[in-house]
């Protein structure tokens, strides 16, 4: 990494993954350098008394700019989004969050001059029409969500940046992610971190996907590892930058059940379809991520065995303590 990445700031940390970055970004920079920032105020301890917090609306460029200015940012992690699920019940807000947002953190790239800037994208730039297995990097991108339609936008534009003013932007196209630490902000992929924590509690779950309803996910240590190590790859070796597949394991809510059950014998689950499924019908069932393996070494280290067991431990030991939900 370049010495000039030395204060970082990160945009939406009290969400399902800047609360898990943050810690991993203040152990490795130091405490001082990472500033969280989110719209709302930590629920965890934690974040604010190990670094920097600052209340921050993305949508409001001059108090991004004061930020960057008050700690000397040269880095933006930009992790404040509306997902798909609440990006359906309210659309607009999706757009000025998601779009408004982003170009506010493109254009402050461009006011301070800095260096990075990591933009998440999603397996919700596709749609319908792409193929469904092992869907391609570079291929058909018609989203039929409002989420969808902002995260093609974001990754056009983050990819404009880079070619018309230099902006050293990069985003990889997260599947669905599974963590025990934040509950996830409102996704179509959020039942395959419920039904953890409902298993735990009350030993049977209702979920809003149909059985046979496969999706691509991933471990929240994976997620954490693809971000840094994009975030750290060499910008020159990099084709893509915007628009990394990246990809660990799918699976179906009625195969995540009897996985659980491996573990918990008599957990049982319902399924009850709402209007997510129509979401996760249009979004691939299993990714190609040959680019991001290939120009940044991708390689996921977890899988669903191994998630389910890590997930039921944390969750159950926390449970034990009184406090599942902290
Ligand atoms: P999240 O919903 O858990 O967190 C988003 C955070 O952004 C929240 O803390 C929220 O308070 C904050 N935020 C919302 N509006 C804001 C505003 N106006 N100003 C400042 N902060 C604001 O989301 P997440 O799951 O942590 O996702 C982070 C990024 O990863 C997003 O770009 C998302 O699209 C992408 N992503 C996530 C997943 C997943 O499964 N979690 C999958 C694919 C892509
Ligand atoms: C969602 O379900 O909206 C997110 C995503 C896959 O982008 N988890």
């Amino acid at each position: 990494m370049s010495n000039r990445m030395k204060n970082i700031l990160i945009i939406g940390a009290c969400g399902q993954i800047g609360s898990e970055l943050t810690p991993v970004l203040r152990e490795r920079y130091g405490n001082e350098n990472v500033v969280a920032a989110d719209i709302k105020h930590p629920e965890s301890e934690k974040l604010l008394e190990s670094g920097p917090f600052e209340s921050l609306d993305i949508m409001d460029k001059p108090s991004i700019d004061k930020v960057i200015e008050k700690y000397n940012i040269d880095t933006i992690y930009n992790m404040a989004a509306i997902l798909s699920a609440k990006g359906e019940k309210n659309p607009r807000a999706c757009w000025d969050v998601n779009i408004d947002g982003v170009l506010n953190v493109l254009q402050c790239a461009i006011d301070f001059d800095l260096a990075r800037i990591i933009m998440p994208s999603s397996i919700a730039v596709f749609g319908p029409d792409t193929p469904r297995e092992n869907t391609p990097n570079d291929t058909i991108l018609r989203p039929t969500t409002m989420y969808g339609v902002t995260k093609v936008c974001g990754e056009r534009l983050c990819d404009y940046y880079v070619r018309r003013f230099g902006v050293d932007v990069r985003g990889l196209r997260y599947p669905g992610i599974i963590s025990a630490e934040t509950l996830p902000g409102g996704g179509t992929t959020d039942y395959a971190v419920e039904i953890f924590y409902k298993a735990v509690e009350f030993g049977r779950y209702s979920c809003f996907l149909r059985e046979d309803t496969r999706l691509p996910m991933m471990y929240m240590p994976d997620c954490i590892e693809a971000t840094l190590q994009l975030a750290e790859a060499d910008f020159d070796n990099l084709i893509h930058h915007n628009d990394f597949n990246v990809s660990a394991f799918s699976f179906t809510p009625g195969e995540l059940v009897e996985c659980i059950k491996r573990y918990m014998p008599d957990f049982e689950c319902t399924f009850e379809p709402d209007y997510r499924q129509e979401i996760a019908d249009s979004w691939p069932s299993s990714i190609d991520d040959t680019p991001a393996r290939e120009e940044w070494g991708w390689k996921p280290k977890w899988n669903l065995d191994s998630m389910t067991k890590d997930m039921l431990e944390k969750l159950s030991k926390r449970h034990k303590e009184g406090r599942l939900y902290k």
